[in-house]
């Protein structure tokens, strides 16, 4: 009697778990394609491509495990006949298959991973337009070094409403450096150098459309290097988590081009 396949017991489920597989795959893939990554307004195109074949591949399997995982629950619902497995240990083709096979697809990744790790984090070139982002629970500043092209340095003890970044007016290089709070403005297709420094707790300097998220650590200067390719608005986002007040720190970028950019700096810019 025990011996007996239990030919229709079990069927229902089968039937059940493998629409529900196959619906969950559906539902995903129709999400992927209906959202996109925001709109790309920096040099670093080349992270989207990478993101673009990554994402191919692995949803690629994804929707091949899925289905074919939901295929054999669904031929093999309920022990229907051929049902018993076979087992065999130490197949060493199909080991190599699947060993090889993976390292064909992760090591160029990786490498290219690594030829664009090289490029992200290569110093700003003599040229770059420079700003210190300073973070706080909830607002960003920006401190623009003026003429000099040099910070003035900070001094903790100088917080106040007044001067939210500390800035030390007794510094020389500090006498033209200007803030702006919530405010970025950078020009168009010239390297930005982003200094960025937390007065509190760790923020995440995050810029959506330019491929660009550094966190700022308090006690250490951190820095990104991106070129703006698109004039326009953009926001600047805190991407961890730093306190009740984290959703509104909120800031927006400005990108204009050279003319408007120095019209801009000689309206804004004191002294100049
Ligand atoms: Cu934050």
């Amino acid at each position: 009697m025990a011996d007996e396949p239990r030919a229709k017991e079990g069927g229902f489920q089968g039937v059940a778990m493998a629409i529900s597989l196959w619906g969950i795959v559906l539902l995903s893939v129709f999400f992927f394609l209906r959202y996109d990554v925001p709109e790309l307004a920096s040099d670093r195109g080349y992270l989207d491509t990478l993101f673009y074949v990554i994402l191919g591949i692995t949803g690629a399997a994804y929707i091949l495990y899925q289905v074919a995982l939901g295929w054999v629950i669904y031929r093999f619902r309920g022990n229907r006949a051929g049902a018993a497995s076979s087992h065999w240990h130490e197949s060493h083709k199909l080991e190599w298959t699947w060993t090889l096979g993976t390292a064909l697809i992760l090591v160029p990744i990786v490498w290219t991973g690594l030829v664009h790790w090289e490029r992200v984090k290569a110093p700003a070139p003599d040229d770059a337009v420079a700003v210190m982002a300073v973070g706080a629970q909830f607002q960003w500043d920006f401190q623009y070094p003026g003429a000099d092209g040099e910070f003035g340095r900070f001094d903790p003890q100088l917080y106040s409403i007044e001067n939210q970044i500390g800035l030390d007016r007794d510094d020389p290089a500090a006498s033209d450096d200007w803030v702006l709070t919530n405010q970025l403005v950078l020009p168009v297709g010239r390297p930005a150098r982003i200094l960025l420094r937390s007065k509190d707790v760790q923020h995440a300097f995050f810029l959506p459309n330019f491929r660009v998220k550094q966190d700022l650590v308090p006690g250490m200067l951190t820095e990104v290097v991106f070129t703006p390719v698109k004039t326009g608005s953009y926001e600047v986002a805190c991407a961890e988590l730093c306190g009740l007040g984290h959703y509104r720190m909120r800031a927006f970028l400005e990108v204009m081009d050279e003319a408007d950019y120095q019209a801009w700096l000689a309206e804004n810019a004191p002294g100049s």
